[in-house]
């Protein structure tokens, strides 16, 4: 995979040296490259910002800046928005983060771990330039992307974390591949709690389950933690939950939780106590 980075602060990307991502970089797995926005400017004083037309507070990214520093990439991607002489190209995929995005999540990052190239665009200030989005859906695939219902200073931090999402997805990134399997998200729950040595700890004990070397036991109370831990932290992703293949046990667990099966879907108890 390629991903290209644009910002007026290419520091701010630094950490993408480090750790997992900074590894598949060196592995060749991952080319990623981070442009200054300012070196596609031609001005004196490498303007990106001016001031909003309609009024108001702050200021918003001109949009001429961002057109050559996405054609500059476009071009040296390879990507053939002609669909000319070599075969059809897919387009690359423009994220553009903004707290007013579509909301990134875990599906969302396995989606675009399959792209072969993806570029960021980070926006400061109050914005860039919607007609920059407009014109670039002839170079690529816009997706506006937000981490969630808050918000930033600028693109950086959000691209940071998107990178890492995506690029531990891409084959040979992360050492051992099942550890992506047993996480947080890679099947619509959360992670149930983990624990090590000592098996007691001031004076709190790690689950007896955990201790028996029953395989069959210590994967079905894992499961059980999970429905847990999301029907309490985020019953919100039980609302999207297949309970349609739902084994007897897993149906009870979650009926003590107060959640029925109903047309492959849970569905809360009106007064979430216990079925009849
Ligand atoms: Cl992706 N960008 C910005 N600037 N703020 C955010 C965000 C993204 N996601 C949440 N807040």
């Amino acid at each position: 995979m390629r991903i290209d980075v644009v910002s007026i602060f290419p520091e701010y990307l630094a950490p993408l040296e480090l750790s997992l991502i900074g590894k598949a970089r060196q592995d060749g797995l991952l080319e990623l490259n981070v442009h200054d926005l300012r070196t596609f400017t031609t001005d004196k004083h490498r303007t990106v910002d001016d001031t909003p037309y309609g009024g108001g507070a702050g200021m918003v990214m001109k949009p001429e800046p961002w057109a050559q520093a996405l054609e500059s990439i476009a071009a040296a991607g390879g990507a053939d928005t002609e669909g000319g002489s070599h075969g059809p190209t897919k387009k690359p995929v423009l994220i553009v983060p903004s707290p007013a995005g579509e909301r990134f999540n875990q599906a969302l990052a396995c989606e675009l771990a399959e792209e072969e190239q993806l570029v960021f665009a980070c926006g400061r200030y109050e914005g860039i330039d919607e007609r920059v989005m407009e014109w670039a859906a002839g170079h690529f695939t816009v997706r506006p992307l937000s981490l969630g219902d808050y918000v930033l200073n600028g693109g950086e931090v959000a691209v940071l974390a998107m990178v890492e999402a995506i690029g531990r997805l891409l084959p040979g990134v992360v050492g051992n591949p099942e550890s992506l399997v047993e996480e947080s998200h890679s099947d619509g729950l959360l992670e149930y709690p983990v624990y090590t040595k000592p098996s007691s700890w001031r004076d709190r004990e790690v689950p007896a389950v955990l201790l028996s070397g029953n395989h069959g036991k210590i994967a079905q109370w894992r499961r059980h933690e999970q429905f847990r831990r999301t029907a309490e932290r985020r019953p919100d992703l039980l609302e999207e939950f297949d309970a349609g293949n739902l084994s007897r046990a897993d149906r009870a667990a979650f009926g003590e939780l107060g959640y029925d099966v109903v047309d492959g879907r849970l569905r809360r108890r009106p007064d979430g106590g216990l079925p009849d």
